[in-house]
């Protein structure tokens, strides 16, 4: 089966019209939905009316307005869920699928058979998208191979199996091609330490994960472990209280590993099942603070067996190959078991992905693909070359039909 196709079936994708229908009626149902809603919410307010003004009906009330509030969260979140993963890479890609496929398009139409110095341009596209010299040379060796093996001449042919290529280099030898989730312990507390240069997107993520997590039924905590820079620990706990989670502080200036430390024995003593720990952005080369790290990942270990779970380096995509040399110098001081690629959304060198996973070989388990509360996605290699290959990928069956 032809990859594009592959990737139509594994995210359902269906025909536009399809689609326009679906939403239309969607649209309709959840205006209906709104509008019962509505009566409800009077019947509510009527019912509650006369039986006021004791103390006990005002906390009932309270209580009504604090469920009605979750319900809507867990509504938004289900609403949410059903923009699938596609549309939200194809989304949150548009940048780097504008730029890349533009040229790509633009390569294809002036060569109209693949030789070497069709290869030679390819090998500049890619570059051009932050995709990191070593990978590219790998991925222009792998196409020409791919190109000789199916006997490919046309042009127009190989933007299916440049897509192919692009998955098969971001899961390399692991030939699995599955989505690496995080590792949360499912039972017992799990605890996720976030390291990274300032102003990347560490503290954005922990809310936008701890809603994600919340979502998914888990109890979730947060720690105010950067107790440096002003008023991190106020942002933090404006998320917390969006969110709807516990945040464990101290004061400024406080030691960072005494507040990740009683982070720990208030997620233990009320049953916490993940425990997210922000720390305070540091660079890379300042080695004191690289120390500091390390002292706060050595309490995370000595109170929890196997903790912590995760240390995920946030790295910022819009600072292109900048984000290698920190991920080279922050997997020194502390064992980084994961990469949170933020900003996606405001780069149009989405390529970075791969050069990561490529030349680093650590995994890019989150990718922040904009500033909503809902715009962390579990990174997918897959719906990644579908938010490059959009356009051409949707058109694909009507081509498919004409031929
Ligand atoms: N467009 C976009 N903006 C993002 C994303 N993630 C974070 N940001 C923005 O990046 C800015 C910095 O985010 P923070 O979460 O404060 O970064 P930080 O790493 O905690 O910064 P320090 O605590 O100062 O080290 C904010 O304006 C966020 O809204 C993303 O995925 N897309
Ligand atoms: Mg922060």
């Amino acid at each position: 089966m032809s990859f594009f196709k592959k990737l139509k079936e594994k995210f359902n994708l269906k025909e536009e019209d399809e689609q326009k229908e679906e939403q239309a009626s969607s649209e309709k149902s959840t205006g209906e939905e709104a509008a019962d809603e509505e009566v409800a919410d009077d019947q509510v307010q009527d019912d509650a009316a006369p039986v006021d003004p004791l103390a006990d009906a005002t906390a009932e009330s309270q209580d009504d307005q604090e469920a009605h509030e979750e319900i809507e969260r867990a509504e938004e979140a289900e609403q949410d869920e059903e923009v699938s993963i596609a549309a939200k890479f194809k989304q949150g890609l548009k940048k780097t699928r504008d730029s890349f496929s533009g040229k790509l398009n633009d390569l294809v139409a002036r060569y109209r058979t693949v030789d070497e110095d069709f290869f030679e341009d390819l090998e500049e596209v890619l570059i051009s998208a932050d995709v990191g010299v070593t990978t590219v040379m790998d991925m222009i060796d792998e196409l020409k191979m791919e190109v000789k093996r199916r006997n490919i001449k046309d042009t127009r042919e190989v933007k299916e199996v440049i897509s192919e290529k692009l998955v098969d280099i971001y899961y390399g030898d692991d030939d699995e091609g599955e989505v690496e989730g995080l590792n949360i312990n499912h039972d017992g507390l799990s605890v996720v330490l976030f390291v990274g240069v300032n102003g990347v997107g560490k503290t954005t993520t922990i809310g936008k994960l701890a809603h994600k997590l919340k979502s998914e039924g888990k109890n979730v905590m947060l720690a105010a472990g950067d107790t440096f820079r002003a008023g991190a620990i106020e942002q933090l706990e404006v998320w917390g209280d969006r969110v709807g989670v516990n945040v464990v502080k101290h004061s400024a200036g406080a030691d960072p590993a005494a507040v990740i430390f009683d982070a720990i024995s208030a997620a233990k003593s009320r049953d916490a099942d993940v425990l997210l720990c922000d720390t305070a952005g540091r660079l890379q080369n300042k080695v004191n603070l690289m120390n500091e790290l390390s002292k706060v990942k050595r309490v995370i270990e000595r109170e929890i067996p196997g903790a912590p779970h995760e240390v995920l380096l946030v790295l910022d995509a819009t600072t292109g190959q900048n984000a290698m040399s920190q991920a080279k110098t922050f997997s020194e001081a502390t064992d980084v078991s994961g990469i949170v690629l933020s900003k996606l959304d405001g780069t149009a060198k989405g390529g970075i992905v791969l050069a990561i996973r490529n030349e680093l070989e650590i995994p890019v388990k989150l990718v922040g693909l904009g500033e909503k509360i809902t715009d962390l996605q579990e990174f997918d290699a897959h719906a990644f070359v579908y938010g490059l290959f959009a356009d051409t990928i949707d058109e694909y069956e009507d081509e498919e039909i004409v031929d």
